[in-house]
């Protein structure tokens, strides 16, 4: 967990332009290029074998089968034009076939603050995958960009969850509307909104209590909430997001799939991509929704979550040339 009481000034200086996705990525990289590295041993022959070879190693990186097979049919039609017959040749024709599934979800969110303010964003998702933190990361590169900023503690079940958030805006310098345990969330979201649209706040973020997507009676409050929000400002929330961690793998299209069902979702965040080889995942949800994915969270520090940018993903997960000089 990051402690934001620990987050020293130097740690929350700027990332670098790339900021060392190919780093974090590694662990997804290393689940395709294991398979990569014996499908490229000898000399390549597109039959079928190295085709069936190719969707095992997809399923293996948590692509799903959907998606893996879609990539296949796209690597096979791209691999003639790639120079079929080279490894440069397959490894351009596989990043290709990733980038033009990934292109659908790599959307820019509307500028925000501009004409309607303020502009609301709400976060929701399952247990502990890392909601309040992308919301923390998320108000310090918006606040970086000039913005004013405002979050609301919605989470109201546990004293903690309100305790974090309430840190995470002393750390930041950024005002926390809560009312503590037990509160109505819906209520918090409210008071938050009227507050922000008082101050003429740019953007306020609510921070919502993890549930379980299964769990009908929990999923009315979030409902609630956002209804609420409506009747307050009738554009509101601008943005429902769901926060899903990359480890849970192929679990996560169903929490997507309920939430979105739910609420009408407007984007994903993909977190902890760091440190799971099931990075394939952001593959998958790009093939099964028309959700955009809006950041991926890479780290546990402040600045590690990025805007989500298909080309580059694709880069730090297929290189141009293998950073170990495998291929
Ligand atoms: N490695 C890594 N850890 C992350 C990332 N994002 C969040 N975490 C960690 O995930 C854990 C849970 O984060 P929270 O932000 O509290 O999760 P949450 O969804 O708000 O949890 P609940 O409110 O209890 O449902 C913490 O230890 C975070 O530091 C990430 O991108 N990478
Ligand atoms: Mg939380």
């Amino acid at each position: 967990m990051i402690d934001p009481d620990t987050v020293s000034n130097d740690t929350i200086a700027r990332p670098s332009r790339n900021g060392g996705l190919l780093a974090r990525l590694s662990k997804t990289r290393e689940a395709l290029a294991r398979g990569f590295g014996s499908l490229f041993s000898s000399a390549i022959s597109l039959d079928e074998t190295f085709f069936e070879d190719l969707e095992d190693q997809l399923l293996l990186a948590d692509v799903g089968v959907e998606a893996s097979r879609d990539l296949v049919t796209r690597i096979r039609g791209n691999a003639a034009q790639h120079g079929s017959g080279s490894v440069f040749g397959f490894r351009s024709a596989l990043r290709q076939a990733i980038v033009d599934v990934l292109q659908a979800a790599s959307r820019p969110v509307v500028p925000i603050g501009v004409a309607d303010k303020p502009f609301v964003i709400m976060m929701v998702g399952v247990n502990g995958v890392g909601k309040t933190t992308t919301v923390a990361k998320l108000a310090r590169q918006l606040s970086q960009q000039n913005l004013s900023l405002m979050l609301a503690a919605c989470d109201t079940y546990r004293a903690a969850a309100t305790q974090q958030l309430q840190t995470w805006g002393e750390r930041l310098e950024l005002p926390v509307v809560a009312q503590g345990q037990g509160a109505d969330a819906a209520a918090v979201a409210h008071d938050a909104l009227v507050s922000a649209t008082a101050k003429a706040i740019d953007v306020l973020i609510i921070d919502t209590a993890g549930r379980q997507h299964t769990h009908a009676g929990l999923m009315d409050q979030l409902v609630k909430t956002k209804r609420v929000v409506a009747n307050l400002d009738a554009a509101a929330p601008h943005e429902i997001w769901i926060t899903v961690d990359a480890g849970n793998g192929q679990n996560v299209l169903s929490q997507v799939e309920q939430f979105h069902s739910r609420l009408g979702l407007s984007g994903i965040c993909v977190t902890k991509l760091d440190g799971t080889a099931k990075g394939g995942i952001v593959i998958g949800l790009s093939r099964k929704f028309d959700i955009p994915i809006r950041y991926i969270g890479v780290g546990e520090s402040i600045d590690d979550l990025r805007a989500f940018d298909a080309e580059e993903f694709a880069e730090a997960l297929v290189p141009q040339a293998d950073p170990t000089g495998q291929p």
